[in-house]
C-alpha cells in the first residue's frame, strides 16, 4: 500500500485477537465488519499462533485492509511484516529495541510503541522524528484481553503524564493511541479528559481489541465507537477569555429571554426536593417535569429550551443519569449538576465522580465543601470552612470555584455565606473537548455575591436544591446567543434577594417557605435587577 505516514488517521484502531471470537464469526469476518464501519487502522496481534499461519492469517487480513484502503500493522513480529510487506509494526517495551527495529523496516513504514511512562517518552523524543511514529499510551484501564500483564491501569491522569511529557520533550511528529479497558462507557471521558495540561495535544485516537473483536455484532459495535468517537472529537480552541462580567442589564436580559422561552426544566432530583423545586421552577415562568423515565430523556431534550438539573441526591438508576447526560448532551441543551453530599460517602463519591466525567455541564453548583472537595483542596487548608461555619476564607472558595470551572469548562457555582461563581466556559465558547491554550484557573472570570448569610434557608428542606432549579431555569431560557456566565450569576443573584426579602416577611419557617415563591415570583416577574439587594463584587 502507497500512503504518507503523517496521513494515518489513528482515530480507531482495531487490535486483534483470535481467542476471543464470539460463534458464528471468523477473525475476518470480525475485521472486515470493523473496516465497514469506521475503523481506520489494524493491527494483527498473535501471541500464540506459528510462523507459517501467522503469515497465512496476515495475508487473508492484508487482503481485507487493502480493500478498504486502511494500513496494516504486525504485533511484534518485525519478520512477519517484512515477509508480508505490512505497513508498520507495533512493538512493547520488551520487544526488539527501536533503533533496530527502524534498520529492518526502513523509513517509510510505521513503528508503534508501547508507552507507560514519561520516561519512556523522553527516550523517543532523544531518537527523533525517525524512529517512532505512533505510541500505544496504556494501560488505561484493567482488561483482561491482555494474558500477562506487567503495567498496572494508569487511568486518565497517567495518559495525561505521557501527553504532557511529548510537549515538554517536544515530540511533536509522534501521534498517540489510548489502549486497555476501553469501552462505550468510558471512552467520552478518555477522549475529553486526556488532554495535555497545556491544551495543546489530546489522544489522536482510541485502540482496542475486545469491544470489536469479542462482540456477538461487531458491525453495530463499531458503528457506536465511530460515533461516539467523532462526537467527541477534541478541538484545540485558542481560547480568549472573556472579560465582560455580569451586569444589572445584561441579567435583566437574561430575565426577558426566560419569560418569552418558558424553558421545560425536566428534574431528576431528590424526593425532599420535587415538590418544592416544581413551586419554584414555576414561580420563574418554566415548566418543570419530574421524570426519572429512561426511555424519555431524548425525546425531553429535544423539547425546545428543554434543560436539565441532576441533583444526585436522587435514588435514579446510573444508567438512567448516563443517558440523560448523554441525551442533553447530544442535542447540546444545557445541564446543571448538584453533586450533593459529593463526598459525604464512598457511594456517592464514586457515583458523582463517574458522572462527572461523563458529560458536559453547563454548570456545577455545590456548598463550600462540595466546592472545595471537587478542586481538592478539601486538605488542612480546609479546617473551619464547611457550609455552617461563618468564617470562611474568602480566597480559598473563590480559587476553589475557579479550580472546579476550569477543570469541567463550566460555569462553577460554590454557595455559603458569600456566594462565588466562576466561568470556565470561556463566555460560553469552550467545551468540555477543547483546549485552553496558556489561560489556567487563576485567570478565570470569578465573582462573589456579599449578601450574608440568610440562616433561616437552613430551617427549610430544599433551599439549596431549589437554587439548583433556579439555575436551570435560567439557563435553559436563555436565546441561543445568551450568555451563561450571566444567565447563572442572575440565578444566584434572584435567589439570594428573594431569599432576603422572605426572610423579613415571614412569621417562622413554614411561612419562609411560602414568601421564598411569593417573592421569587415577584422579582422575577417585576424584572428590576438593578434594585435588588444581592450584589456583585469581582473576585
Ligand atoms: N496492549 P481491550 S492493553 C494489546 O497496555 C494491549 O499496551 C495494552 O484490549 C497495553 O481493548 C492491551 O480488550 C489489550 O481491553 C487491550
Ligand atoms: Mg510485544
Amino acid at each position: 500500500m502507497v500512503f504518507a505516514k503523517e496521513d494515518v488517521n489513528y482515530s480507531l484502531y482495531l487490535v486483534t485477537d483470535s481467542t476471543m471470537l464470539p460463534p458464528g464469526t471468523t477473525l475476518y469476518s470480525q475485521v472486515e465488519a470493523g473496516l465497514k464501519n469506521g475503523v481506520t487502522l489494524v493491527q494483527i496481534r498473535e501471541k500464540d499462533t506459528e510462523t507459517g499461519s501467522f503469515i497465512e492469517e496476515a495475508l487473508d487480513v492484508q487482503k481485507i485492509c487493502k480493500k478498504y484502503n486502511v494500513p496494516l500493522i504486525i504485533n511484534d513480529r518485525i519478520d512477519v511484516a517484512m515477509a508480508i510487506d505490512a505497513d508498520g509494526v507495533h512493538v512493547g517495551q520488551q520487544d526488539m529495541p527501536i533503533p533496530m527495529v527502524r534498520k529492518l523496516l526502513g523509513p517509510s513504514k510505521i513503528i508503534g510503541w508501547s508507552v507507560g511512562k514519561p520516561s519512556e517518552v523522553e527516550t523517543l523524543a532523544k531518537w527523533g522524528p525517525d524512529m517512532v511514529d505512533y505510541i500505544g499510551v496504556g494501560t488505561l484501564f484493567p482488561t483482561l484481553t491482555k494474558k500477562n500483564p506487567k503495567k498496572s491501569p494508569m487511568g486518565p491522569q497517567g495518559a495525561i503524564a505521557v501527553l504532557d511529557a511529548l510537549e515538554e520533550y517536544k515530540a511533536s511528529w509522534c501521534r498517540t493511541v489510548g489502549i486497555g479497558g476501553l469501552h462505550p462507557d468510558n471512552i467520552q471521558r478518555v477522549i475529553s479528559q486526556c488532554v495535555a495540561t497545556n491544551g495543546k495535544r489530546s489522544l489522536d485516537g482510541i485502540s482496542l481489541v475486545s469491544d470489536i473483536m469479542a462482540a456477538p455484532d461487531a458491525c453495530a459495535a463499531t458503528v457506536r465507537l465511530r460515533e461516539m468517537i467523532d462526537r467527541t472529537k477534541y478541538q484545540f480552541v485558542d481560547c480568549e477569555l472573556n472579560e465582560s462580567f455580569p451586569t444589572a442589564v445584561s441579567i435583566k436580559s437574561v430575565i426577558s429571554q426566560v419569560s418569552s422561552n418558558r424553558p421545560l426544566v425536566q428534574h431528576v432530583t431528590n424526593k425532599v426536593h420535587q415538590n418544592f423545586g416544581a413551586n419554584v421552577t414555576l414561580a420563574l415562568g418554566s415548566s418543570p417535569i419530574m421524570s426519572e423515565i429512561q426511555s424519555e430523556v431524548s425525546e425531553l431534550a429535544r423539547i425546545p429550551n428543554a434543560s436539565l438539573l441532576l441533583n444526585t441526591g436522587s435514588v435514579a438508576p446510573i444508567e438512567m443519569l448516563k443517558a440523560a447526560i448523554n441525551a442533553y448532551n447530544e442535542v447540546n441543551r444545557p445541564i446543571t449538576f448538584d453533586p450533593v453530599g459529593y463526598s459525604a460517602t464512598e457511594t456517592r463519591l464514586c457515583l458523582n465522580n463517574n458522572l462527572l466525567t461523563y458529560g458536559q455541564f453547563a454548570c456545577i453548583k455545590g456548598n463550600s465543601s462540595e466546592i472545595l472537595f471537587l478542586a481538592k483542596l478539601n486538605n488542612d487548608k480546609m479546617k473551619g470552612v464547611d457550609a455552617g461555619s461563618g468564617k470562611n476564607d474568602d480566597a480559598l472558595l473563590a480559587r476553589a470555584t475557579q479550580i472546579v470551572a476550569f477543570k469541567y469548562k463550566t460555569i462553577a457555582v460554590c454557595t455559603g455565606e458569600h456566594d462565588f461563581i466562576a466561568d470556565g466556559t470561556f463566555g460560553g465558547e469552550c467545551k468540555l473537548s477543547s483546549g485552553t491554550a496558556g489561560v489556567t484557573a487563576e485567570g478565570l472570570p470569578c465573582v462573589m455575591i456579599e449578601n450574608g448569610s440568610i440562616p433561616i434557608m437552613g430551617d427549610i428542606t430544599a433551599s439549596g436544591c431549589s437554587l439548583g432549579s433556579t439555575i436551570a431555569s435560567f439557563v435553559g431560557g436563555l436565546d441561543p446567543t445568551g450568555n451563561l456566565f450571566d444567565a447563572v450569576v442572575g440565578a444566584v443573584l434572584l435567589y439570594k434577594t428573594a431569599g432576603k426579602l422572605a426572610s423579613t416577611r415571614c412569621q417562622g419557617s413554614g411561612s419562609f417557605h411560602v414568601q421564598l415563591i411569593d417573592a421569587l415570583y415577584q422579582l422575577f416577574h417585576e424584572n428590576k435587577p438593578e434594585k435588588w439587594s444581592a450584589s456583585l463584587k469581582k473576585f
